[in-house]
This record gives structure tokens, C-alpha cells and sequence, in this order.
């Protein structure tokens, strides 16, 4: 890149964007996340890379988006979509890294210049290169979403397109659609979404329907309004959207799937009046969601009955092994199987493998679980907190659809691979879509004929706890590539171990958080109260180790 037009057109850009004073970011679990006042200079740059990324693979459009998903509302972070709706490839993230915190502008420009060479990515006026932005409700977001903007046009040839407030699953579909030359505006999602839903709808046998309405917790964020605009289009699903943020409510606070999955409490909006019924609730940026219904014994109580991803994951699960059933032999030869981390209770994994399936354990993040879930003819992917997808393999899908067209219609063989093909168009196959997974669940449930109270039944989850613990430096704790034992610091393993011995069914785990400043502690034993003993106990042992 020895071009004096695109140096300079970095240099000038660059100095709008100067790089806070002790800034010190980390690619994280799931992109660059951070205090919304800090982060204009790191769009700005990833603004850049992305372009890069474009130019790199043949000029395929890429995906920005402005999202710190459940983090607060201060918070303003970036998630990067790859040509194929997947997140960034893990091996440019050390140069997002480096770009993200380099010293000044210089620094900069020789740091994409040597990057620039070693990929062999060529600049050029015409070299058409194209970034999808997107961003979620948060105040900060438009400021951040026009420093994308000027990053991205800053190499020579590349364009941004704004696309506004989307949810970050949306953005991931659209520059999947684009880029396998399909229809990829919003209102194709929408459209693609209700055709399939309505396809499965009308493949339910009997009419066993459980049309009882759905509550729907947005989190105070995107996914409330995208749900709203869905909610005219389709019919079948009865729902009543609640935390939609248009009613003084703050994003994710107290409100939310992280916050009803971490603290298992209802959200606000929610209470007495709703004992009983089928709530659902998403995140900030609606990549996740999970179930919940406040139970009959809860007294004025705050405790709710969880449905995790795990048991989302097992539904679906059972599901699909339904329909690959009825297809006889050939059914039985599809490689069905689930993803899932150290987090998943570990009641659910027993289940899935009871029913036969293959169950293998990916790191935390959906990167690591959507790239293990790739190995499978169906793939079902799922972090307890409610992210996750089901993928199809591209050999399976058309072996599928040569199927649908030999087997005639209305037969039982039938409907089921054409269940298995709505799903597939259904389901969100670029990222953990909350909007995509609620609709595939309410359909199960529908075919089922169940309630929430009997789907909770596939299995007793085992009494859990999560806490977070703030440290001075959470870095401080580095663990095996499971995650499941800690290396660092010495002797914190051992002590854990220790602790873990006095309690029946004990397990527990610490990580530090990739996207929060906090070590994470993970306790899971036969009672709650000994599941909530083993992670305070933990917690302790972390604060006395790096306190
Ligand atoms: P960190 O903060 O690295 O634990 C959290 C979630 C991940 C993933 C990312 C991205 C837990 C325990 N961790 O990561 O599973 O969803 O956020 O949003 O829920
Ligand atoms: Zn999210």
C-alpha cells in the first residue's frame, strides 16, 4: 500500500478519531466491547478492517455492528459479520487487536500497510468493497455508527451502507442473503421468516394447538420494535410484547434474557397477574433469548421456572429426531448432533445424550460453537444463555430437497422433510437469532400440543449458580482451552477442587469474561442451596487470590 492518495486518506480520517489516552482493548468473546464515551476511535479503525476484509475475500459485502448486546446501556461495543453471516475469522483477530490500539495515526497507517502486504489485499479506486453497518437502540449508537461510516469510506474504493436499528441476527441474515446473491433487505428477513413459519404451522397434524398468548420481554431494546413489525404479518402466534423501551424502561436493566437467566427472577413488567403463562424473554440486541413462567407455590415470591437455551436446544433436539425418524433408514443415517459449553447444566447434556445424539464441547462464544456444529449434517448449537442456532449442512440440505421432490405429497415421509426444510429456512442459520428461535419453539409446541409446564418436564435442570466477581485484574485467570480448569493463578485450581469435594453432584468452574470486567464463577450441585454455597465459596477464593 504505497498509495499516497490512500495514506493520506487514512492520516486526515484518523486524526478526527485520536485514541483515548490508556485505552487498552481486547477482541473479547464476541468483538470490541467497552464505555460508549471511549469507543469512537476503535469503530472508527474497525470501520477500516472491515473494508480490508471485503477486499480480501473478492470484494464480498461484511457486516459491522454497533451493539454491546446485554451489557448496559453505557456500553456501546462492535460485532463483525463475515461474508457468510458468521462472525469475523478468529485468525484476523489479532489485527483487530493491533489497529484498535495503536498509539497514533502513523502507527496506524504502518500497521495496515504491513498487514495490507502480508495478505496480499489490493486497494484500489474500483475495487468495489462493501460494509453493511447496523446498530442497536442505545443513544450512542448513531454518533458511532457515522465513525464506522468514515473508517470504511476512508480505503480507497469501499462504501458503507447504513442500514439503521437492526438487530444484530438481522444484520448477520442480510449480508448472508447478499452474499449468496439472494434478497437481503429487512423486509426479505420478515417476509422469509412468516413464509416458513406458516409453512410449518400448516404441517402441524392434528389441532392439538396451544394458541394461549405469549408474553414477550424485549429487554427495552431492538428486538421488542422488530417484533412488533413481525407480530402484522403473521398469524398463528398470539403475543404481547412488554419492556419494549418506549415505556421509561431502561435497556437491560433488571429486564432481559441475561438478566432472567443469570439471576432467575422475573423482569420488571412482569408479576402476579402472569402466574402461570408462557413468557419469553430477549436480549439487548436480541441474539438470545430464553423461557420462563413464574410458577403456581411462588407466593408474591420473585422466582421464576427457567426454559435456558439447554432447553431450547433439547427441544429442538427432539424435534428434528422426530421428522429424521419418520424417514426411516436414511433418517437414521443423518449425523444429528449438539454443541454446547461449560455452562450447560448438566442435566441437559445427559438428556440429549440419552436421546442418541452426539454431544461435543466448544469453548464460551458462539464463534468457537457454530464452527464445532459445522462438523454435522444438522447441527444444533446452544449456550445456556440463550444463544444459539441449528445449522444444515449444504450436502444435507440437497440430498433434502432431492427428497421432497421424489417423495409424493401429503405422505408422511413428506411432511417431515418439509419440516426439516421450513426449519431450515426458519431458523437463523448465520447466528443465534432470538426473533428466528422463538417463532421454531412456539411451532414445536404447537405440534407438540404442550404447554411451557410440560416442555419444562423433558428433564429437572440441577441447581445452579453464576456469579460475577470484579477484580483488579481479571486477566489474572487463564484456563485450560476447556475453560474448565484454571492454570492461573497457581494454586487457585487446587483450591477449587477442594471445595468442589464437599458437595454431592459438585462441579464449578471460574473464567474471566470476554466481555465484561469481571471474572465469572460457575457452581452446579444437587441442592440450590449447595449450588449457591459452592459459587460463594469460589468467589471468595477468586478475591482472595487476585483481590
Ligand atoms: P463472557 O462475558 O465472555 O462470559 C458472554 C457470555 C457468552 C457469550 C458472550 C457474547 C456467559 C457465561 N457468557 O461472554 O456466552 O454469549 O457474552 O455475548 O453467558
Ligand atoms: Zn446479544
Amino acid at each position: 500500500m504505497d498509495d499516497e492518495t490512500q495514506i493520506a486518506s487514512i492520516l486526515k480520517s484518523s486524526s478526527l478519531y485520536p485514541i483515548p489516552q490508556s485505552l487498552k482493548l481486547s477482541y473479547g468473546t464476541a468483538g470490541f466491547r467497552g464505555d460508549a464515551s471511549l469507543l469512537d476511535s476503535t469503530v472508527y479503525r474497525v470501520g477500516i478492517l472491515s473494508s480490508l476484509r471485503s477486499l480480501k475475500l473478492n470484494s464480498s459485502t461484511i457486516g459491522l455492528m454497533i451493539t454491546a448486546s446485554h451489557n448496559k446501556l453505557s456500553d456501546n461495543g462492535i460485532k463483525l459479520s463475515d461474508p457468510s453471516g458468521g462472525m469475523l475469522s478468529q485468525d484476523w483477530e489479532p489485527f483487530a487487536d493491533q489497529i484498535a490500539n495503536a498509539s497514533s495515526p502513523q502507527k496506524l497507517v504502518s500497521l495496515i500497510r504491513e498487514f495490507v502486504e502480508k495478505e496480499g489485499i489490493v486497494i484500489g479506486e474500483k475495487s468495489g468493497g462493501e460494509v453493511w453497518l447496523g446498530r442497536d437502540t442505545r443513544p450512542s449508537g448513531e454518533r458511532l455508527l457515522r465513525a464506522a461510516e468514515i473508517g470504511v469510506s476512508s480505503v480507497l474504493g469501499c462504501v458503507a451502507v447504513d442500514f439503521g436499528v437492526l438487530t444484530t441476527p438481522q444484520l448477520h441474515w442480510m449480508v448472508r442473503a447478499k452474499n449468496r446473491g439472494l434478497r437481503a433487505s429487512e423486509s426479505d428477513y420478515f417476509e422469509s421468516l412468516t413464509a416458513s413459519f406458516k409453512c410449518l404451522i400448516g404441517l402441524i397434524p392434528v389441532s392439538a394447538k396451544n394458541s394461549a398468548t405469549l408474553l414477550l420481554d424485549g429487554a427495552n431494546g431492538v428486538g421488542g420494535m422488530k417484533m412488533e413489525v413481525l407480530r402484522g404479518f403473521l398469524s398463528g402466534l398470539d403475543v404481547e410484547i412488554r419492556n419494549t423501551g418506549r415505556d421509561g424502561g431502561v435497556l437491560n436493566e433488571s429486564v432481559g434474557a441475561d438478566f432472567v437467566q443469570k439471576e432467575k427472577v422475573v423482569p420488571l413488567g412482569f408479576g402476579d397477574k402472569d402466574v402461570g403463562v408462557r413468557c419469553v424473554s430477549f436480549d439487548g440486541d436480541a441474539d438470545r433469548l430464553v423461557y420462563f413462567y413464574i410458577p403456581e407455590n411462588s407466593c408474591g415470591g420473585d422466582k421464576v421456572e427457567l426454559l435456558d437455551g439447554d432447553k431450547i436446544l433439547s427441544l429442538f433436539a427432539l424435534f428434528i429426531k422426530e421428522q429424521l425418524k419418520s424417514l426411516g433408514d436414511e433418517g437414521k443415517e443423518t449425523r444429528l448432533g449438539v454443541v454446547q459449553t461449560a455452562y450447560a447444566n448438566g442435566a441437559s447434556t445427559d438428556y440429549v445424550k440419552e436421546m442418541g445424539l452426539e454431544v461435543v464441547f466448544a469453548k464460551t462464544g458462539v464463534k468457537h460453537l457454530h464452527e464445532r456444529a459445522e462438523e454435522f449434517d444438522i447441527g444444533i448449537y446452544f449456550e445456556a444463555n440463550g444463544h444459539g442456532t441449528i445449522l444444515f449442512s449444504e450436502s444435507f440440505m440437497s440430498w433434502l430437497v432431492g427428497k421432497q421432490k421424489e417423495l409424493s405429497e401429503g405422505s408422511d415421509e413428506y411432511n417431515a422433510v418439509s419440516r426439516l426444510v421450513a426449519v431450515s429456512n426458519l431458523i437463523n442459520q448465520a447466528v443465534g437469532d432470538a426473533i428466528s428461535g422463538l417463532l421454531l419453539v412456539e411451532v414445536i409446541l404447537q405440534h407438540m400440543g404442550w404447554s411451557v409446564q410440560k416442555w419444562n418436564e423433558l428433564y429437572k435442570d440441577l441447581p445452579s449458580r453464576q456469579v460475577k466477581v470484579e477484580v483488579p485484574d481479571r486477566t489474572a485467570v487463564v484456563t485450560t482451552s476447556e475453560e474448565t480448569e484454571a492454570l492461573k493463578p497457581l494454586g487457585i485450581q487446587d483450591a477449587i477442587n477442594g471445595e468442589i469435594k464437599k458437595y454431592q453432584r459438585g462441579r464449578a468452574f471460574i473464567r474471566p469474561s470476554g466481555t465484561e470486567d469481571v471474572v465469572r464463577v460457575y457452581a452446579e450441585a444437587s441442592t440450590q442451596e449447595a449450588a449457591d454455597s459452592l459459587a460463594n465459596s469460589v468467589a471468595q477464593l477468586v478475591k482472595s487470590f487476585l483481590g
